[in-house]
């Protein structure tokens, strides 16, 4: 494989040239948020919402790779929940990753299988830790696109499949205009 360079976008978060870009909608995101009601809500009366995007550098996933991507995620809120991404475990749980704050303003939030929750504030500048074994989200806390910079081992996967099922034990939620960690009423339900 020849070295190369991507371009990233500091204010935009657009990778040129990229992989195919992921895009998740709000139908991409049924049963994460809390509030169904106002989810359904918005499905009905403002439609699906794009709530980020990913744009990956094109890398095969096999060890010894370096995966790197921006995401870009738009600000929201569902109800008083902000908009958030999916999040994942690693496949191999002990593959950590690394975020870099490019614009605007989010937060990271962490979990263990144990339900052991984090967060860390990222800003432009930030580089935030993903250890060994943490879930990970981000969430857009702020008015503009929350957007940051990703790399993680080229052999982790991801899996979402334990976060469809159990959800975090923790939401994120705007509570007098100050985000607030709150008990997940409905995680490890399944
Ligand atoms: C970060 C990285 C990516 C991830 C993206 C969106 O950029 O962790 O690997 O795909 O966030 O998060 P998710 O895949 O959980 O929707
Ligand atoms: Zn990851």
């Amino acid at each position: 494989m020849q070295p190369f360079a991507s371009q990233v976008s500091f204010s935009t978060g657009v990778i040129q040239p990229s992989g195919k870009v992921i895009e998740r909608r709000l139908s991409d995101m049924r049963g994460m948020y809390l509030d169904t009601a106002e989810y359904d809500r918005i499905m009905r009366e403002e439609g699906d919402r794009l709530v980020y995007q990913v744009y990956p550098v094109a890398l095969p996933e096999e060890p010894g790779q370096v995966l790197h991507c921006t995401t870009i995620l738009y600000p929201g809120k569902v109800g008083d929940e902000y908009h958030m991404t999916k999040g994942h475990y690693h496949q191999l749980r002990d593959r950590a990753e690394v975020y870099l704050g490019l614009a605007g303003r989010g937060y990271l939030v962490l979990q263990l299988e144990d339900g052991t929750i984090d967060k860390v504030l990222m800003e432009p500048g930030t580089a935030a830790y993903v250890p060994p074994n943490w879930a990970h989200r981000t969430c857009n806390v702020g008015d503009e696109p929350f957007i940051f910079f990703a790399a993680w081992p080229g052999d982790s996967g991801h899996d979402y499949g334990t976060i469809e099922k159990l959800g975090f034990a923790q939401l994120l939620v705007d509570r007098g205009g100050q985000p607030t960690l709150v008990p997940n009423p409905r995680y490890g339900q399944g």
